[in-house]
């Protein structure tokens, strides 16, 4: 999906217009992939736009920086006034919000501690990731022949920049194959998650999801929501290390994500999942999630961050 440019970008305190947001070639965290990033969404709410999450986002930030021994020059506040003066002077109702932090221009080489460390965020207006048709109908899943990293080899729980070198291997190779996304297994055989993307099963009526932490995968924050919102439906959640065929005999499964949302899955490896059309569990946790964003939800509202 093309970026479509919005008025202004938040760089290193700083609102710059979208065309100046320049950095220089020699920027370290290009050569090295050593940088954090956000995905975020703000939904147009009754009382004008909100970022879902936002003060958690900003949190998972911060800890990714903390893992990567990457010193931040704001502090978490200051990046959640950052977020919300974004979506404010850039006029947007809804939008998606991409906050990073990197290692800046100045220093090579290996050693990142001399570096500086440079913050921006930006946003712009974004549909949906898999397309309308998938959070309707359904997307169809490959498992990757690239692995999940192993977090002996790289921190998982960063949501690091060179982390998706392997995100994006495995979702060309889908791509390419005429899948819409993949999904990837740890080298030892269990279901991580999508490319962006955690990966949710129903089989005899308990929803499993893969526990993040032992299998490589992020701790998604719509994960966490979606978990919440199934309990308060009254219905059975727990983690739980899944192979590839529990994908084939699952019942029903889909897909969260801040940048996917909810995305029913209909086939895996071209084995048809349960009906092959999005299942009533899906559809009724698609349904919740979607108001709640959206701050229809009473019970979820503290979920919901105006931004003025
Ligand atoms: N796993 C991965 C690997 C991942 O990148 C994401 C988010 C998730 C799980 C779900 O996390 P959460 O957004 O907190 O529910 N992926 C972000 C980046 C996508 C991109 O293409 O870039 C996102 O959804 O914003």
């Amino acid at each position: 999906m093309p970026l479509t440019p919005t008025e202004k970008i938040w760089m290193d305190g700083e609102l710059v217009d979208w065309d100046q947001a320049k950095i220089h070639v020699l920027t370290h965290s290009l050569h090295y992939g050593l940088g954090v990033f956000e995905g975020i969404r703000a939904y147009a709410t009754s009382q004008g736009p909100a970022v879902f999450r936002l003060t958690d986002h900003i949190a998972r930030l911060f800890s990714g920086a903390h893992i990567l021994g990457m010193k931040m020059p704001f502090s978490p506040e200051e990046m959640v006034e950052a977020v919300k003066t974004v979506v404010r002077v850039n006029g947007l109702d809804a939008c998606y919000i991409r906050p990073i932090a990197y290692l800046g221009y100045g220093e090579m080489g290996l050693n990142p501690m001399l570096c500086s460390v440079n913050v921006s965020v930006a946003c712009w207006p974004w549909g949906a990731y898999l397309g309308d048709e998938g959070i309707a109908n359904g997307v169809r899943l490959k498992v990757s022949s690239w692995a999940r990293h192993d977090s002996r080899a790289m921190p998982t729980a960063a949501k690091s920049t060179g982390m998706y070198i392997n995100s994006s291997l495995a979702k060309v190779e889908a791509v390419m194959a005429g899948y819409d996304e993949a999904v990837m297994l740890t080298t030892d055989g269990q279901v991580s998650e999508g490319t962006g993307e955690n990966i949710f099963v129903v089989r005899h009526g308990r929803i499993l999801t893969p526990p993040a932490s032992s299998v490589g995968a992020l701790e998604g924050i719509t994960s966490d929501s979606v978990r919440t919102i199934a309990g308060d439906l009254g219905y059975e959640v727990a983690e739980a290390h899944l192979r590839r065929t529990d994908l084939y005999m699952a019942d029903e499964a889909w897909l969260t994500g801040t940048a996917a949302e909810v995305v029913p899955v209909t086939s895996v490896d071209d084995r048809i999942v349960g009906s092959g059309k999005p299942g009533p569990i899906t559809k009724a946790i698609q349904e919740q999630f979607f108001q709640a964003v959206r701050g229809q939800i009473d019970r979820y509202k503290d979920w919901v961050e105006h931004v003025s």
